[in-house]
Order: C-alpha cells, then sequence, then structure tokens
C-alpha cells in the first residue's frame, strides 16, 4: 500500500473528513516531513487498517495520527496495533456536536493511550504539530524549524497587538 519511507501516517476514517484533516498534511510539508495520508476505517476496513499500520511501521513510520467522526475508533484500533503514538482527531458530524467522536477517542484503556486533539481543523493542525514534536525529541534540525516556525506565531500576534492597540487607541 505504500511503497515510500515515511515518518508520519495520517489516516481518515472516510474521505468526508478530507477537508477537516488536510490542514494537518501543510504543516507536515510546512516543516518538510514525510507522510502518508489515506482513507482507512477502522468498522468498514479492518483488515486495511491493520496491513496500513504493519507496512507504514516496516517503511518506518513513528507516528499515527488518526481522524474520524461518529463511532470514532480509528485511533484506538490503530493503538491496539502499534506501539508508536497514535494522535487522535476527533471529526464532528452531523449530530452531537462531535461529542460522541471527542469521548470514543479519548477514553482509551489504560495501556492504549491515544493522544486526542480538538476537533476538527484546529486538531488537524495540532496533530501535525504535536508529531512533530515527537519526532524532533531525536532530531536537533526539525527541532530549530519547529522553534522558527513558533517564532514566526510570536511576531503575528505581537504584530496583532501593535495593530489593534493603535486601531484602539483611546
Ligand atoms: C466515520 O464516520 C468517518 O470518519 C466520518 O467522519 C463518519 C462518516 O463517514 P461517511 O459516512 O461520510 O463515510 O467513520
Amino acid at each position: 500500500m505504500t511503497k515510500k519511507d515515511v515518518s508520519v501516517v495520517i489516516l481518515m476514517g472516510s474521505k468526508s473528513d478530507e477537508a477537516l484533516v488536510s490542514p494537518c498534511v501543510d504543516i507536515l510539508q510546512k516543516l518538510d516531513i514525510s507522510y502518508v495520508f489515506t482513507v482507512s476505517s477502522a468498522h468498514r476496513t479492518p483488515e486495511r487498517t491493520l496491513t496500513l499500520v504493519r507496512e507504514c511501521e516496516a517503511h518506518g513510520a513513528r507516528v499515527f495520527i488518526c481522524a474520524a467522526g461518529m463511532a470514532a475508533h480509528l485511533a484506538g484500533a490503530v493503538a491496539a496495533r502499534t506501539t508508536r503514538p497514535v494522535i487522535g482527531i476527533p471529526i464532528s458530524g452531523e449530530t452531537l456536536g462531535g461529542m460522541d467522536a471527542l469521548l470514543s477517542t479519548v477514553q482509551m484503556p489504560t495501556g492504549f493511550p491515544v493522544a486526542t486533539v480538538a476537533l476538527n481543523r484546529a486538531g488537524a493542525r495540532n496533530a501535525a504539530w504535536l508529531a512533530a514534536q515527537i519526532l524532533a525529541v531525536s532530531d536537533p534540525e526539525l527541532n530549530a524549524k519547529i522553534e522558527k516556525e513558533r517564532s514566526l506565531m510570536q511576531a503575528e500576534v505581537e504584530a496583532a497587538g501593535e495593530e489593534i492597540s493603535k486601531k484602539y487607541d483611546g
């Protein structure tokens, strides 16, 4: 299923999740982190999910990111099959405001953690940052890139602060 070496594997439960998960890819690309991004379902394609975990591990995968909505078991199913860190992105469906997916993702039994981030696009972005930080523990060059990106975010906040305080200057 994958022929290239990868650091991070992003799985989502359905193609319908794509728009909410793709910001994760943008950040991994910005940080030059190799990845695979594909669809696999804990329920509809359990064998494919297991095969992906095995094959991606064989190709060097170090972190798995799993996004799913409704009875969001994908991250848990992957966590059951790997000792690599698993990050879960709960996706909000048409009902229940995503609370179903949030609880399904976060409430894992002892020994099989899923590092659960925020819902939807905000979670997708932080899943990428968290995966990068995990990889950066043993990668000083990547760590420097993360620090540089944080400096840029800091500068943006400071510039926004200046702009707002000037605009509303009493
Ligand atoms: C989950 O069910 C998927 O992750 C998606 O969020 C939700 C609905 O999937 P579709 O019916 O749109 O394929 O497994």
